[in-house]
């Protein structure tokens, strides 16, 4: 049978018709701006996107910090072409495929010690929404049904869902959607330009910020907080890296409370800081992580929560007929998705990705740094391979210095994210030294150009 239908080429979709732009109203963008002057990407490989005009723009962020193992990879297309065919969807409500626990062992094996459960769904935000719910849960099947409240850290990013934006503290993701998930407190942010700019990998200040964790469990009685749930490195806030020792006072606060962890690791899992975890770079088990993004290469839209081997016990309470966890979503194990994740497992481990992540970092930081002395750069910082610029705002107009830059970026063939004045770089892991040079150069342009 003619498969013409099947394989469009970069040709045929650079022609696709884009003349109505207005219909799609897209995600977090400046939608009239965009469509006034579209930013479009018609194909990918390695390192590269080419633009619909044919441009190859270099991808210096690795997509939204998810493409991990770079781009097209073809180990990781056969698996997803090969899965489709074969069985296109299974139920994994009381049915299950032989692939999707596989996947869990796997993921459990490159997980620290202990953390041996796997639950899957298909977003960050929904893995987030999960590990809160199981957090309650977990309390409430031990008689501790009085934890209910969840602790965040202001400039923390969980996604978009109600729990997500509720544990998380960026206001401009809050302020149009009310009053949000109750009972939930936030630690104050890491960040501190006056203490810490241009700090290279973790900053010597600032690990007392943690003791605030203490001052919110005495205000609320710590026998009221099912959860504290933080990113081990922030990342949408502009790469916000833990000051040195502070992940392990709240390691050792929560620990002592009997509240629960949560790292989440959507960002820094998969080889971001060269290991597997940032729980493992750091040397810190969480009694939960969720991750997401290079869990599939985001090739295919995967995520999950993976927690402690004895949350998963406790939570299998009732009579053994009856489903212990009420949550689950229609695509949580899709098997295109698992078919993904194993084959982006296999490419990590055979081409020591974490380990070539780990080992580009120390030049990726040396180039990030250069960039010290340029117009308005206020500080830089950086961990394995996440770095940021941040820029000084323009007066009386909060990010559109950055968003200039970006845009300048973009058309001189680099791809970074901004995040208010703050340009982010994560290249993929399969990147040379010579990307990482290209795509600081061309920042170091962009900033002189718009200085
Ligand atoms: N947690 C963290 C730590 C994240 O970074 C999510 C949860 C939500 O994942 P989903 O799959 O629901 O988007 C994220 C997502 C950026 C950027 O450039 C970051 C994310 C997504 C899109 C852009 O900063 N992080």
């Amino acid at each position: 049978m003619a498969s013409e239908t099947l394989a469009p080429t970069a040709a045929s979709l650079a022609h696709a018709n884009v003349n109505d732009l207005e219909p799609w109203f897209m995600p977090f963008t400046a939608n009239r701006a965009f469509k006034k002057a579209p930013r479009l990407l018609v194909s990918a490989e390695g390192m590269y996107y080419t633009a619909k005009d044919g441009r190859k723009i270099l991808d210096a962020s690795a997509g939204l910090w998810c493409v991990n193992a770079g781009h097209g990879r073809k180990r990781i297309v056969e698996a997803v072409q090969a899965q489709v065919a074969t069985m296109d969807f299974a139920p994994t409500f009381q049915m299950g495929h032989p692939a999707a626990f596989e996947l869990a062992s796997r993921v459990a094996s490159l997980a620290p010690a202990g953390l041996d459960s796997v639950f899957f769904a298909n977003s960050g935000s929904e893995a987030v929404d999960t590990a809160l719910k199981v957090a309650l849960a977990y309390h409430r099947v031990r008689g501790e049904a009085q934890r209910v409240r969840f602790v965040g850290r202001e400039r923390g990013y969980h996604g978009i869902g109600f729990g997500g934006i509720s544990v998380g503290g960026i206001s401009a993701n809050r302020k149009l959607f009310g009053a949000m998930l109750p009972y939930v407190d936030h630690l104050p942010h890491t960040q501190n330009l006056e203490e810490m700019a241009f700090s290279k990998g973790q900053p010597d200040w600032g690990a007392h910020l943690a003791n605030e964790l203490e001052r919110i469990c005495a205000l609320h009685d710590p026998s009221t907080i099912a959860g504290v749930i933080v990113e081990p490195v922030a990342g949408s806030t502009g790469v916000l890296v833990p000051p040195k020792g502070y992940l392990e006072k709240l390691r050792a606060i929560t620990e002592k409370h009997g509240i629960l962890l949560i790292f989440d690791e959507v960002i820094t899992g998969f080889g971001r800081l060269g290991k597997a975890f940032a729980s493992e770079y750091f040397g810190i088990t969480p009694d939960m992580m969720t991750i997401a993004k290079g869990l599939t290469n985001a090739t295919i839209p995967a995520s999950g929560v993976v927690m402690r081997g004895d949350i998963y016990d406790t939570l299998m309470q009732g009579p053994e007929w009856a489903v212990e966890f009420t949550h689950g979503y229609t695509y949580s194990a899709h098997p295109v998705a698992v078919a993904a994740g194993l084959a982006t497992l296999d490419v990590y481990k055979e081409e020591g990705l974490f380990e070539r992540g780990a080992a580009l970092a120390p030049a990726f930081q040396e180039a990030v740094h250069s960039l010290k002395d340029e117009p308005n750069v206020i500080d830089i910082r950086n961990i394995g391979l996440m770095g940021a610029v941040e820029l000084a705002p323009e007066d009386g107009k909060p990010g559109k210095r950055g968003y200039d830059v970006f845009l300048k970026c973009f058309e001189m063939g680099v791809y970074a994210r901004v995040a208010g004045d703050v340009l982010a770089f994560s290249p993929p892991l399969i990147a040379e030294e010579s990307h990482v040079e290209e795509a600081v150069e061309t920042l170091r342009k962009a900033i002189r150009a718009v200085a």
